[in-house]
This record gives structure tokens, C-alpha cells and sequence, in this order.
């Protein structure tokens, strides 16, 4: 099978515009979906329960006669998680195991409230607090991802969040949703694995609603569905247009767009094994992207030779092949320092470095969502059980933006507790600065408080 995969050099002219075109990636906006997508925003927002259940009706097929029905009961998830095989749970175990103890470690490094006293004795400090509920989304049908939902909640339960709330669809079989055509059944399709994943990780409540509607339950809550503070989780376009309607009405997390790989080879690693590396993550998506910087043409046509052979064998051929002919790139560079420049200059979700020596590029590498170091770091082992999170930024959005992570879960407020000889040097400092604003009323709270009152005092 021949993949009719992009080939550019760095050295020939036309180059950069070649380049451009392969980073070239609008987000269209669907404004039919984000008109469709904020009637039924203000419609939970103004109905609640009953516009969640009509809504859940219409487009899931459920028949539940309250949105207190479509909770999953607590003893449901531990059922689910002994239904599922012996393997099937030991490896979601030591996947969340991996996946909590390196998000203690993030805790530990960078999420602690800290204070310090300057020299009159005033108390400075940052107090860091949990979120106390998050709601996180859960997407239906062949885009719930077990391992996605390990990754929010996981990180949500280091932070100390008081209630995690998950809200996935579960369209009934035979409903519009599952593409069937059959009269609506009254329990929906629901995915062991999501559930055994949801015990595991620890999370609170589950509701089988989807799309706009559990967003807007989530964020204005109803009289069944708590209001919460945050939304983080994917979905399809219908979420995430609303999580970015109720941002500012609670938080949200990143809107991530097509998964993406870059691997940066000098040439050691089986070419194999960098073949399917790169259909890792194009199999996820036909606007996926999968990019190969070298500066060893040989190896390039090798890794190309792989892909042609092995593409046949993977179920997911016809994504894949789309993916890789729509948006992939095999990149051949003048010298690895060069694709470290061009590593960089597109931010990738996910960059591995694929090489004998991947210590000696990696102080060069400044914008990438995960690295992965060396020829035995395949990315998907860090998608599913290394312990670092796999919500990352996408689109270049890697240039100012972070993995996800027990930050996201957490907020921070300041602490200030001046001392009597602080205030006496503050009130001079904020009363001058206050005149200077024209705010008399400031001015005098700090003077209010100067033990020496005296006019001109202050010079
Ligand atoms: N690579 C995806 C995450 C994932 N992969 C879930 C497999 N399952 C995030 O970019
Ligand atoms: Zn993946």
C-alpha cells in the first residue's frame, strides 16, 4: 500500500511555504452549531431538570422518567469494575497508581500554600485550596477513553477536591445516537471500562447525560445535578462550543483540538517501531497529525518503506491512511540541531526524540505539550501509564500552555497580615501613592493606622 505521505526538505526553496502548509489549521467555527449549541444552554438555564431530560429524550433515546434516574448508582461502578477481566483491572490499577503518584509529585513540587515574614514582622503568603466540586465530561460511544477519564480525575483527587462529578451520554441502543433505527430502549449502552475507570479514580456521582445539556447542568446547575466549578474533559463539537459559552461561569480546561506526534529521529531507532509510532496517534483522528523530522534521508525512506507495509495490517488502516495523506510530513533536515529549530517552531502535543542521545537535544526542545526521550519512550505508553497527564496543549498552543494537571485543580489566594511596624512603613508608601490617584479614602486607611499623626509626618 502506497501512503501518499508529504515529503519536504529544508534545503530545497520552497520550503517554508511547503511548511506553512503543513501547519496550516483553522478551527472552523460552526455557527449553526453555536446557535443550536446556546438555546440549549439558556434552555437548562431556565428549566433545569426538565429541559436536561427532554433534551436527553431527544437525542439519547433514554426514557428515564427523571434526571434522578439517569444517576449511576455508586455500587454500579464497583460492579462494572468486577466485571471487567482480571487484566483489564489489574492494568487499569497500575495505570492510575502511576498516574496518582506522579501528580502527588506535582503536588508536593508546586502546590503547596507557602509564607515568609519580611523584616518588620508582616506576614506574606500564598494560600493554595482545592476546587470544591468539578464536573468532568465524558465523552460517549468510541471516544470515551477509559485512560482520558484516569487523567482528569485522577489529578482532580490529588488536589483535594471535595466532589467529582462525571456526566457521560449513553445513548439508549437503537437511538438516533447509536445510529439505529429501532424504538428507543430504556437503559442506555453503557462502557464497562468508563465505569470500572470511574471507581477506580474515585469520582463521586455519574449521570448519563451528554452533550450541551450536561454542560450547562454542570454549570448552572439543576435541581438534581449540582453546580460545580470547573469542567474539564473532551468532546465533541457541540461540548466544547459549550464549555467555551460558560467559561467565566465556572472554569474549564483547555478546547483540545486533533491529536499530534512529532518524532525527532537521528536515525537509531528500528524504523518499525517509528512507523507506528506515528500511526499512534493519526489512528485517533483523520485530522491528526503525524510528523517526522531526520537528517538522514536514508532512514526517512526506511521509516517511509514501514509505513507502506505495515499500514495494511491495522485495523484502523482508512483513519490512519487519511491522517497520514491529509496533515502528515516526513521532514528531512540539514542536522538535528535544525530539527530541534523546527520541533520548535510547531509546538507539538506530543515530541519524541527519537535518538541514541536524546540528553544532548533535549536542552534545545523549549515548546512541546509531553517529551519523550529515547528510542524505548513509544508515546502511548505515556497515554496511557507512565504517570504524566495525556491532556496536553494542541495546535501550538504548547508555546504558552501546560499539561494538565493538579494545578488546574486548585486556586490560590493571598495572604497578608501586616504587623504595627509594617504599617507604619506601608502607610506612608500606599498614602503617597494614594494622593497621587486622587483617592483620599485609601490615603487615609493607611494613615488611619500611622502612630505618629503629625501633619507632615510624612516627609
Ligand atoms: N493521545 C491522546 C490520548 C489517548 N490516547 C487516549 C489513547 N487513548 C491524547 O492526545
Ligand atoms: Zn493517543
Amino acid at each position: 500500500m502506497t501512503v501518499q505521505i508529504r515529503q519536504l526538505a529544508t534545503t530545497t526553496q520552497d520550503f517554508d511555504t511547503e511548511f506553512r502548509r503543513v501547519l496550516h489549521w483553522a478551527a472552523e467555527t460552526d455557527h449553526a452549531i453555536e446557535q443550536r449549541v446556546a438555546e440549549i444552554l439558556a434552555d437548562v438555564r431556565a428549566r433545569g431538570d426538565e429541559a436536561v431530560l427532554e433534551y436527553t429524550r431527544r437525542f439519547d433515546g433514554l426514557t428515564s422518567e427523571t434526571v434522578a434516574a439517569l444517576e449511576i448508582p455508586r455500587g454500579e461502578l464497583q460492579a462494572a469494575l468486577e466485571a471487567i477481566t482480571p487484566r483489564q483491572r489489574e492494568a487499569l490499577q497500575a495505570a492510575a497508581d502511576r498516574v496518582r503518584d506522579y501528580h502527588q509529585r506535582q503536588l508536593d513540587a508546586c502546590g503547596r500554600s507557602w509564607t515568609y515574614r519580611d523584616v518588620d514582622g508582616t506576614l506574606l503568603g500564598q494560600k493554595v485550596t482545592p476546587l470544591d466540586r468539578v464536573g468532568i465530561y465524558v465523552p460517549g460511544g468510541k471516544a470515551a477513553y477509559p485512560s482520558s477519564l484516569l487523567m482528569n480525575a485522577i489529578p482532580a483527587k490529588v488536589a483535594g477536591v471535595g466532589e467529582i462529578i462525571m456526566v457521560v451520554p449513553t445513548p439508549a441502543k437503537g437511538s438516533i445516537a447509536t445510529g439505529g433505527t429501532g424504538a428507543a430502549g430504556g437503559k442506555g449502552e453503557r462502557n464497562t471500562l468508563v465505569l470500572a475507570a470511574a471507581a477506580v479514580a474515585g469520582v463521586d456521582r455519574v449521570f448519563t447525560v451528554g452533550g450541551a445539556q450536561a454542560v450547562a447542568a454542570l454549570a448552572y446547575g439543576t435541581a438534581t445535578i449540582p453546580k460545580v466549578d470547573k469542567i474539564t474533559g473532551p468532546g465533541n463539537a457541540y461540548v466544547a462550543s459549550a464549555k467555551k459559552h460558560v467559561f467565566g461561569v465556572v472554569g474549564i480546561d483547555m478546547i483540545a483540538g486533533p491529536s499530534e506526534i512529532l518524532v525527532l529521529a537521528d536515525g537509531t531507532t528500528p524504523a518499525d517501531w517509528v512507523a507506528m509510532d506515528l500511526f499512534s496517534q493519526a489512528e485517533h483522528d483523520e485530522l491528526a497529525q503525524s510528523i517526522l523530522l531526520c537528517p538522514d534521508a536514508g532512514y526517512i525512506a526506511q521509516v517511509k518503506a514501514a509505513i507502506d507495509r505495515l499500514l495494511p495490517g491495522m485495523p484502523r488502516r482508512d483513519v490512519i491512511r487519511a491522517s497520514l495523506e491529509g496533515r502528515g510530513a516526513l521532514i528531512h533536515t540539514r542536522s538535528m540541531e535544525e530539527a530541534c529549530e523546527i520541533s520548535n517552531r510547531i509546538a507539538p502535543e506530543h515530541l519524541e526524540v527519537s535518538s541514541r542521545d536524546p540528553q544532548r537535544w533535549e536542552p534545545l526542545l523549549r515548546h512541546a505539550g509531553a517529551i519523550f526521550l529515547g528510542a524505548y519512550t513509544s508515546e502511548s505508553l505515556g497515554d496511557y501509564c507512565a504517570g504524566p497527564n495525556h491532556v496536553l496543549p494542541t495546535s501550538g498552543t504548547a508555546r504558552f500552555s501546560s499539561p494538565l494537571g493538579v494545578y488546574d485543580f486548585q486556586k490560590r489566594s493571598s495572604l497578608i497580615e501586616v504587623s504595627e511596624q509594617g504599617a507604619q512603613v506601608l502607610g506612608k508608601i500606599a498614602a503617597e501613592l494614594a494622593y497621587g490617584e486622587g483617592l483620599q479614602a485609601h490615603a487615609q486607611a493607611a494613615e488611619f493606622r500611622l502612630n505618629d499623626t503629625t501633619p507632615g509626618s510624612l516627609k
